[in-house]
């Protein structure tokens, strides 16, 4: 392999000419596009104009109408370059050739399903034109698309339509111009044949903006949950912070060729249909909050991303980490702030504490990259709505509006940095906030311990804290970080919080706190502490760190049924339940009894306690209380990996409840059943997801026949897609004699929703009772491409990320039928190809056998020739 260009943060410079305005021509024609670009540029200084481009054939290159000869510029890689330019503002018009139809990366402009589309973000815009393609060069856009009429009748554009007639007899035009000056990675257009689903929206100072998702025709009874949840997000944006649409439109298009969920361009939002489109008979409850929360992240993203956005790339948590932190806002205030809590947790911690733990680790504002489409990562996006989620709690709610309303109207219409937002939000409440900067610089996971003392003499409880963040990943002397961590500490006897009043104040504290453990040691005292207490640490996990509190399994037990955060109670039994699973793995490798009978009674009892009440008061909770740490989870708490160990410690865990539980999971299925209709609400939601998880263990206890039964019946009974899938899950899952019939009907069924079939697809993908050939089987399958991400995903990604068991295959097959698969994608879709190699991330960590056949599977890899993409993350895969 040989070493492509790194770019690094250190380098940066202001570009060195403006583009005022772009004045864009793209002709569409059956084999080819024509693209003719007119850019106003303004020198800032004397210097050739090196303009970007990728797999471009140029047709012809003027300045101001003076046609240039190849003496004049050069083509050299990705760029153009000018070798003299006038000094002062010229027009630069250049046409180009592309060939949408050829470009499987998706980037820039290609073809969908017969319509035409655009991927711009990051770097695409260089592969529609020649350009300044990078995030601080903000220009005027005003785009005319030609193209057949009766194949294409719908053209579109970012902005405002200005114009649009016929050209000849079969062909027709549109002009859109964007008002507002925008990045490059913003521009998108769109021409196809679409139905469309319109509404309107009335701002808060009364203008009214037209909102309209195209979609194809048949798609268009599923619409209607994404513009309920479009018109929702943009009344939370006024109410909570001050944000006011800007255009007279607002649209979303659906494509089925989309590399990720969707894409936030200026007024026209391009998404994956995964996110577009929801109908209670296609889509489960988790789908329809899927496209919920897609749907407001992407129309936040028009505040925080496109009126303020990037000066480079490297400030990418800028828009994501705060727009992912408005996005789990809005969701939190649609369903229940609990369950939104742990979700959001619980992808962190699965996806974003491994990665950072991995050779794949970065700060959240990377120092370097090759190609930054691999820092699309959990570490920017969900660390990063972390960070800004820290100053949140530190700030309070009031305050850090204040912050965000300085940090809008200071920046609007400029490209900025993670500075000037921290800064902001300093300023505009006279704080200083400077020390959480830190968090963006270093990588890896800070582990925040813990120990409590009780003075029952002099009533008084204390904390001693201190903090320390492994010195890896190309960070040897890792800073000191402010940890903020939200606390109650509750009576044992009246199982009420007390006041928290520190040895040092004068006032009786609150009942929850904030503290901010910023030392590498230190103690907090608090006074006044008559009895003994249990500490409710990290409440609404208050920073990304790993808590290393040894709380004795009574402590935990107390929390799971006292503590009045729903989110701790849930983190209290998770502790449990990792405490129980570790031991049983160690147990099972040293060929020992799996567990303890009397901490896992123990856990019994209190479940038996605890449940009867919370899924009747809380369901959903419930439900999240019972769901064991995930197999990845137990992965990263383990120094040598076994896969196939974490495996058969969780079912039996799960067995042993089930068994226990069995009566009352019973009696609560059948309680709730209801008549099947489908309403989208936090109630029904909740009753759903208990539902699902009684189903679920009533499945895995020993004696599951008359469980697979239900679950048949509730198959064929299922008035939509939420317990048509958990019962088909549970049916596969449990290797039911129904599972075939079922999967059989259901792919009849749904033989024409693509979405449904990528999740009858992920169903077998993800079966740990599959062998290793059933699941290639499903590669050679008729509906199975490597064209399109979704499907290739379907099988490929829900393979090697969430089927642990036959992944880590001790022969190594499991491997060598990715990394084949990678290479295959590699030369079609490096983003994606790239993407897939994480779920090697921990392959280091593997016990040997497993270790050497990945590294051998890695290798074989290494030795093709590969993308950009590939390259750099198997570089660090194998040398980080
Ligand atoms: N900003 C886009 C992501 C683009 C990814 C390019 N590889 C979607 C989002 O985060 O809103
Ligand atoms: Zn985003």
């Amino acid at each position: 392999m040989t070493n492509p260009k790194t770019i690094y943060l250190k380098d940066y410079q202001a570009p060195l000419f403006v583009i005022n305005q772009v004045d864009l021509k793209v002709d569409i024609f059956a084999g080819h596009t024509l693209v003719t670009a007119t850019l106003t540029i303004t020198p800032q200084q004397q210097a050739p104009l090196v303009l970007h481009g990728v797999d471009l054939e140029l047709v012809s290159l003027t300045i101001d109408n003076q046609s240039l000869t190849q003496s004049d510029y050069q083509l050299q890689g990705e760029e153009l370059i000018i070798h003299v330019v006038p000094q002062q503002a010229f027009n630069l018009c250049s046409v180009v050739k592309i060939y949408p139809a050829k470009n499987s990366a998706l980037e820039g402009l290609y073809l969908s399903k017969g319509m035409y589309c655009t991927q711009c973000e990051p770097e695409g815009f260089r592969k529609i034109t020649y350009y300044l393609d990078r995030p601080d060069v903000l220009s005027l856009f005003t785009t005319t698309i030609t193209a057949d009429k009766k194949l294409y009748p719908t053209l579109l554009a970012n902005g405002n339509l200005i114009t649009k007639g016929n050209v000849g007899e079969d062909r027709h035009f549109a002009t859109w111009q964007d008002p507002f000056k925008k990045p490059s990675y913003l521009f998108a257009m769109v021409a196809g044949d679409l139905a469309c689903l319109e509404d309107s929206f009335t701002t808060m100072s009364g203008r009214k903006v037209a909102l309209k998702i195209f979609v194809e025709e048949h798609d268009l009874r599923q619409c209607g949950h994404a513009m309920n949840s479009l018109k929702a997000s943009m009344r939370w944006d006024e109410q909570q912070y001050g944000r006011e649409y800007d255009l007279d439109i607002f649209m979303i298009v659906a494509v089925s060729h989309f590399n990720m969920g969707a894409m936030e361009n200026k007024g026209l939002n391009i998404f994956n249909t995964s996110c577009v489109l929801a109908h209670p008979e296609t889509t489960t409850d988790l789908g329809f909050q899927r496209v919920e929360s897609v749907v407001a992240h992407e129309y936040f993203h028009n505040w925080s991303g496109n009126r303020v956005t990037c000066r480079d790339w490297f400030q990418l948590s800028l828009k994501e980490g705060f727009t992912v932190f408005r996005d789990q806002q809005f969701s939190a205030d649609q369903l229940s702030k609990s369950v939104q809590r742990i979700e959001d947790v619980t992808m962190l911690r699965n996806a974003q504490f491994s990665e950072d733990a991995s050779p794949l680790a970065h700060p959240v504002r990377p120092e370097s990259f090759i190609e930054i489409n691999n820092f699309y990562t959990a570490t920017v996006y969900e660390k990063g709505a972390e960070i800004v989620g820290m100053l949140h709690t530190v700030l309070g709610a009031a305050a850090f509006r204040k912050g965000t309303d300085l940090y809008f109207s200071r920046f609007d219409g400029q490209a900025v940095t993670v500075e000037d937002f921290v800064n902001a939000l300093a300023e505009a409440n006279n704080r200083d906030l400077s020390a959480f900067m830190q968090w963006y610089k270093q990588p890896c996971t800070p582990v925040l311990s813990v120990k409590a003392e009780y003075n029952a003499q002099a009533k008084t409880y204390t904390l001693s804290l201190s903090q320390k963040t492994p010195a890896k990943h190309g960070n040897p002397e890792p800073k000191l970080l402010p940890i903020p961590v939200k606390l109650a500490l509750f009576d044992s006897q009246t199982n009420k919080p007390v006041a928290l009043t520190l040895a040092q104040e004068t006032q009786t504290g609150a009942k929850e706190r904030v503290l901010i453990a910023d030392a590498a040691e230190q103690q907090w005292t608090f006074t006044g502490i008559t009895r003994a207490v249990v500490p409710s640490l990290l409440r609404d996990f208050s920073a990304p760190v790993i808590l290393d509190y040894q709380a004795d399994d009574q402590e935990l037990l107390f929390l799971m049924e006292h503590d009045n955060n729903g989110f701790n109670r849930w983190l209290a039994a998770q502790s449990l339940f990792e405490r129980m699973l570790l031991t049983m793995m160690a147990n099972i490798d040293a060929k020992k009894e799996a567990f303890d009978d009397v901490q896992v009674d123990n856990l019994l009892t209190a479940l038996a306690n605890v449940l009867p009440y919370l899924a009747s008061e809380d369901p959903a909770l419930a439900a999240k209380l019972l769901s064991l740490p995930s197999e990845n989870y137990l992965a990263e708490k383990t120094a040598i990996i076994n896969p196939q160990t974490i495996h058969q410690a969780r079912k039996t865990l799960q067995a042993e409840i089930a068994n226990a539980l069995e009566c009352f999971f019973s009696e609560q299925y059948t309680q709730s059943a209801t008549n099947g209709d489908y309403v989208y609400n936090t109630q029904a939601i909740a009753a759903r997801s208990w539902r699902e998880c009684c189903l679920h263990y009533l499945l895995v206890a020993v004696d599951n026949k008359t469980a697979q039964s239900l679950a048949a019946q509730q198959y064929q009974q299922a008035q939509h897609m939420s317990d048509r899938m958990s019962a088909l899950r549970g049916l596969v899952f449990s290797n039911a004699t129904q599972a075939e019939p079922c999967l059989a009907d259901f792919y009849y069924r749904f033989e024409q929703e693509a979405l449904v079939i990528d999740s009858w697809f992920a169903v077998q993908a993800t079966n740990p009772t599959a062998s290793i050939d059933a699941i290639k089987a499903l590669t050679e399958h008729q509906a199975f491409t490597l064209t399109n991400p979704n499907r290739l995903r379907s099988v490929l990604a829900q393979f090697a990320n969430g089927n642990p068991v036959l992944f880590h295959q001790q022969n190594g097959d499991g491997y060598r039928f990715v990394t084949q698969k990678i290479a295959e994608l590699d030369k079609l879709n490096p983003q994606i190809a790239s993407r897939l190699l994480g779920a090697f991330s921990r392959w280091r960590r593997l016990e040997t056998s497993r270790q050497q056949q990945a590294q051998l599977a890695l290798k074989q890899l290494s030795e093709q020739s590969l993308s950009n993409d590939t390259f750099e993350t198997l570089n660090r895969l194998l040398n980080g």
